[in-house]
């Protein structure tokens, strides 16, 4: 029986992915890296430094450590420039009903996301008070599809790996779920994804509630 549901963040809750796509193009135009949007599905999920890495493996020059570390923090700077301006109504379709509807139900809820810019994304949506439990980013030293920030979220809530639904966008976070021992729901860019345990367009057409109740 499950009895907590632990939301990836963006691409879930929220759509800054559109915001990490324009903060990375940005950076990667001034370096004279090739950078598209086939390029940028695989970022999904997938923490900021080892975003870094695949956009340069379409570089024509080696970058030092130190040269990485300074191009991660630009690219950072111009997404937390971007998301300045979020608020409720950036909250994807169907998100704020399903929050609200397990929490007055009495299911735990988490966030289990691998961005460091959880705290200030959740303060700018408003959503701060519903969760349980928050893993981000700041917690973890694996990222997605490693299962930390997943395992990190159930232990937060006091639930077995087991008795835990994720929901998520990306592929990454979809085995990342599925090696943390959990379900998993597919959204958005994962909701063609064969090794989800159910999935669905948004949050907006699945009932998680009616889900968890005959699982
Ligand atoms: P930051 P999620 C992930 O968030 C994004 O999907 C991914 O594109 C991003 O690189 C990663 O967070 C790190 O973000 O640079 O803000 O630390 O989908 O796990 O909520
Ligand atoms: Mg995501």
């Amino acid at each position: 029986m499950i009895q907590a549901v632990i939301f990836d963040l963006d691409g879930v809750i929220v759509s800054t992915d559109e915001c990490h796509y324009q903060a990375w193009k940005r950076m990667a135009e001034e370096e004279n890296i090739p950078f598209n949007r086939t390029i940028n599905e695989r970022l999904r999920g997938v923490s900021r430094m080892e975003s870094l890495d695949i956009i340069l493996e379409n570089s024509a020059r080696e970058y030092s450590n130190k040269e990485k570390a300074a191009l991660a923090a630009r690219k950072n700077s111009y997404y937390v420039e971007l998301i300045q301006s979020l608020s409720e109504n950036d909250l994807l379709p169907g998100a704020l009903h399903a929050l609200r509807s397990l929490r007055e139900n009495g299911i735990k809820i988490a966030i289990g996301s691998s961005s460091k810019n959880t705290p200030l994304i959740m303060k700018r949506l408003g959503i701060e008070s519903l969760f349980d439990a928050v893993a981000d980013g700041n917690d973890i030293s694996r990222s997605k599809p490693d299962p930390e920030v997943f395992l990190l979220a159930a232990q937060k809530l006091g639930m077995s790996p087991g008795d835990c639904l994720v929901v998520e966008d990306a592929d990454s976070g979809v085995e990342a779920a599925l090696r943390a021992g959990m379900k998993v729901l597919g959204v958005g860019s994962a909701k063609n994804n064969p090794r989800a345990t159910v999935t669905a367009g948004d949050l907006s057409s699945f009932d998680i509630l009616s889900y968890i109740r005959q699982s």
